[in-house]
């Protein structure tokens, strides 16, 4: 397989003026018919001209009406052509039914739906399927469907056809089509300037009960969009559909959002808190796309950090304001330093802005989004408020209706704010997470930090430049009062000092406050220290980092030489927990520990060699050594923080209902279960029975529960998706590979659908304990399954092949196991680009 790099990009040597689709819809033999008028690119002087196409069957095809018989050429056609402007005419023939991949057209339950990003345009039809080729699109369905749907605002309908037309130009990969027997949830939005849009969510029969959480959603995030960025909407008509079988979580297609129906419906019954936060978090980020990305989308594929982590950060944004600002940055730091940290320092490391791929959908990862999103925080922190205000408008106002890259989207930073940005450049270009290390002198009055910067070497990129990284620092003195607050430091050396003057006594720093910059901070401190932040820290989010700390010494502690929790640790979570200043989901996260993953991580970056079985053991004994110091606390909040009436999924309640859960959790660890007993059989609401049950499974008990759940819930497929993934992922570890065997046994155990194979097989990976048993097995099972898959739905399982990329952290025998199965998976023929290049990059 081929690599494309960044450095070869040029530009299309033919641009399209307009597109005509019609599309003669049957299951396995679907006729799309196009009609598209090429201009020559006055940018270049190339004219070869070269449509991208994949698995189509050519019928016919005409240059201004006369028959043409193009040459074939890898991964497309090529045809003579004019010089100047003229009529591309195709007829093409494709398989929706046989279409497993779900990537171009295929069939979801008796409905045809579309996926095109990055590159599944070229499965409908001949095309330069490339986002810098932007043309506006007239659609024509023809089908018996009810329910016929594209881009843009309707134009017309009959009986057994209807048209679209998008005026707003746009790449092909965010052309959309969707026919089915689908109902709508509907609404209406005035926008700002005053029009009316109407909104629809379209869904199976059966489903519109569970839209309205999406529909709010939608229209808050409309709002939100307007007031904050003062972005209108720019159609008549927003729509979106709820499809079963889905690669990913949803699709920015213009006006046609099309999302997979896990981040769709949801009602109390069957939805918990985090899902309703998750809906309202994705609905957000797919209709933001509308200005960052479809608007102004980006030049090539390796600028998507450029759509991907703006629109991250925007959808940040968003959730801060409707819900807890500071749980909301806790949340997504606590992101990144699991997992995209771990991305960052494994064999998949690679920069925000890639600079070679071999398959694009490999890419759509944490570090191009979640870290992407942590560059725009940064440039808003150095250029402050209204400086990104003004370089996100100039942004806009210059590239409406054009493909940029992030070199286009820095100029605005700079000329909005009189700023240079290029070392800041290099966080796009430079793998790895930053190690911070800091020292301290005290001296007369004067306190002074030395910061020195470190990034390790990443695959292909040896050879690291100091970066620009905000450290956020504010001082405490030893009362616990906040003497220097909240100041913004600028590093840009590898070593750097900063001064503090005229201090009475010697400060307790709190640094990389809010998580000012993606790094790893390295501080020698004592468990002192850190329960002294957990008590004083101003700073949400450094408060809750030092309870962290002082949870993750606790647990690697018990993980290697079975101490038990100090005072420290124990004393400083029990005032926390029993502090009613405190928000009560800011209290649920202080309680909620590491996963056996992150500890894992911790040992690792420490030196030690991670033990599956002794971390499990050793958090289970941190968890039983909280519960029984705090037991009344805990009890005390598992009754009182549940909320009374009717449950809504607001940030309040479900803050209360996360502590209660936290607190449960824990008190099943000694209580033999009978609480969580309690608690599942009068739930009245899925947050409710899924935190009892998992309490229970988690113990090695919860038969019965989950046999309750299982006998309800058999037909609602989200439900039961979490079931599966419950079962796996919380069943004890010696237990875990039978248990899922089982699992995968059974009737409901629909591998093909992206969403259930991902509930079981990616909540065994998640059974850390169980996945790395030191016999392998769990390592050959996931193996088998990625191949047996991979044929089928070659991104379901690259994405999931990301379980092995820890392999490195482990002993050499787990590490030799691992590396067996990545061997026999690189080994087997006619493996798809998709898992190919996942495992020769994992293999190093
Ligand atoms: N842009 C899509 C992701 C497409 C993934 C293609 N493999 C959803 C999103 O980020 O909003
Ligand atoms: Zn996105």
């Amino acid at each position: 397989p081929q690599t494309i790099h960044l450095a070869d990009y040029a530009p299309p040597p033919w641009l399209v003026e307009r597109v005509e689709l019609t599309f003669r819809l049957a299951p396995t033999a679907t006729r799309v018919l196009s009609r598209i008028r090429f201009v020559p690119n006055p940018a270049t002087s190339d004219r070869r001209f070269f449509l991208h196409g994949e698995g189509l069957k050519t019928l016919s095809a005409r240059i201004d009406g006369a028959e043409v018989t193009p040459r074939e050429v890898p991964g497309g056609i090529e045809a003579d052509v004019p010089d100047g402007a003229f009529t591309w005419e195709a007829e093409v023939e494709v398989d929706p039914a046989g279409n497993t991949a779900l990537e171009g057209l295929y069939m979801s339950n008796g409905m045809y739906c579309t996926q095109c990003e990055a590159e599944g345009f070229r499965k409908i039809t001949w095309y330069p399927d490339r986002p810098d080729v932007m043309a506006p699109f007239r659609v024509r369905i023809e089908s018996d469907l009810p329910v016929l749907l594209s881009n843009g605002n309707p134009a017309g309908s009959g009986d057994g056809w209807a048209e679209w037309d998008d005026p707003w130009p746009k790449p092909a990969y965010l052309f959309a089509l969707v026919a089915g027997d689908l109902v709508a949830h509907r609404d209406t939005f005035v926008t700002m300037s005053g029009r009316e849009v109407a909104l629809g969510i379209w869904v199976r029969a059966g489903d519109e009960d569970r839209c309205a959480f999406a529909m709010e959603a939608l229209k808050a995030s409309m709002r939100w969009d307007e007031e904050v960025y003062g972005r209108e909407y720019d159609l008549d008509v927003f729509n979106i559909v709820a499809v079963d079988d889905f690669n990913m979580g949803a699709m920015e297609n213009k006006g046609l959002n099309i999302f997979n129906s896990a981040l769709v419906l949801a009602s109390p019954d069957t939805a918990t808190d985090a899902t309703f936060e998750r809906i309202e978090a994705v609905i957000a980020h797919e209709y933001f796309h509308n200005w960052t990305g479809n608007r102004v989308t980006c030049r090539d594929w390796f600028q998507l950090c450029l759509k991907e982590g703006l629109t991250v950060y925007r959808d940040q944004q968003f959730t801060s304001d409707m819900r807890s600002a500071a749980v909301k940055r806790i949340e997504d730091a606590s992101l990144m330093r699991t997992r995209q940290f771990r991305e960052d320092g494994g064999p998949l490391a690679h920069p925000v802005r890639p600079e070679s791929f071999v398959e694009i959908n490999n890419f759509y990862t944490i570090t191009v989004y979640e870290k992407g999103a942590e560059l725009i925080g940064m440039l808003k922190r150095l250029v402050g408020d209204d400086g990104y205000r003004k370089a996100v408008d100039l942004y806009f106002q210059r590239h409406d209706g054009e493909a940029a890259t992030i070199e286009d989207w820095l100029a605005a930073f700079e000329e909005a704010t009189g700023r240079d940005l290029s070392q800041f450049k290099l966080w796009y270009s430079q793998a790895g997470t930053p190690r911070l290390t800091v020292s301290e002198q005290w001296e007369d009055g004067t306190y002074t930090l030395t910061f020195r910067q470190e990034t390790p070497p990443t695959p292909g990129q040896t050879d690291k430049q100091p970066l620009v990284i905000p450290l956020a620092v504010g001082l405490l003195n030893p009362n616990g009062d906040e003497v220097v607050p909240t100041t913004v430091l600028e590093m840009t050396k590898e070593e750097q000092s900063f001064t503090f003057d005229g201090l009475a006594s010697r400060p307790v720093p709190s640094i990389l406050r809010n998580f000012s910059a993606p790094v790893r901070l390295d501080r020698a401190t004592t468990d002192a220290e850190r329960a002294f932040l957990l008590a004083h820290d101003t700073d949400p989010y450094n408060k809750w980092d030092a309870g962290r700390a002082l949870a993750m010494s606790a647990l690697t502690a018990a993980a290697t030489d079975g101490t038990a929790p100090g005072a420290d640790y124990l004393d400083g979570l029990g005032r926390t927990l029993r502090d009613e200043t405190l928000d009560p989901a800011f209290r649920a996260l202080v309680l909620s520990l590491p996963s056996e993953d992150e500890i894992a991580q911790a040992l690792h970056a420490a030196g030690t060699t991670p033990d599956p079985d002794a971390i499990h053991a050793g958090r289970r004994a941190v968890q039983e050594a909280i519960a029984g110091a705090h037991e009344a606390t805990l009890a005390d909040l598992h009754e009182r923080m549940q909320p009374t009436g009717p449950y809504r999924p607001d940030a309040d309640d479900a803050g209360r209902r996360s502590l209660a859960n936290a607190a449960l959790a824990l008190l099943t660890r000694i209580d033999g279960g009978a609480r969580a007993r309690t608690q599942f059989a009068a739930a009245d609401n899925m947050t409710q029975s899924v935190a009892a049950l998992a309490a229970l499974l988690a113990i090695g008990a919860g038969e019965d529960q989950s046999q309750t759940y299982h006998d309800r819930w058999q037909g609602e497929r989200l439900v039961m998706d979490r079931w599966f993934g419950l079962r796996a992922g919380l069943a004890p570890a010696e237990q875990a590979l039978d248990t899922t065997q089982e699992l995968a046994r059974h009737p409901a155990f629909h591998w093909k659908t992206p969403n259930r194979f991902r509930a079981l097989v990616g909540g065994f990976a998640n059974n850390h304990a169980g996945f790395h048993r030191a016999d392998g097995r769990g390592y050959e099972f996931v193996t088998d399954w990625l191949l047996k898959l991979d044929p089928l739905n070659p991104q379901t399982a690259a994405g999931m092949s990301k379980v092995f990329e820890t392999w490195g952290r482990y002993d050499a025998e787990r590490q030799g196991k691992i590396r067996a199965c990545l061997r026999r998976i690189a080994g087997t023929d006619r493996l798809s680009r998709d898992l190919g290049e996942m495992v020769q990059r994992m293999l190093g």
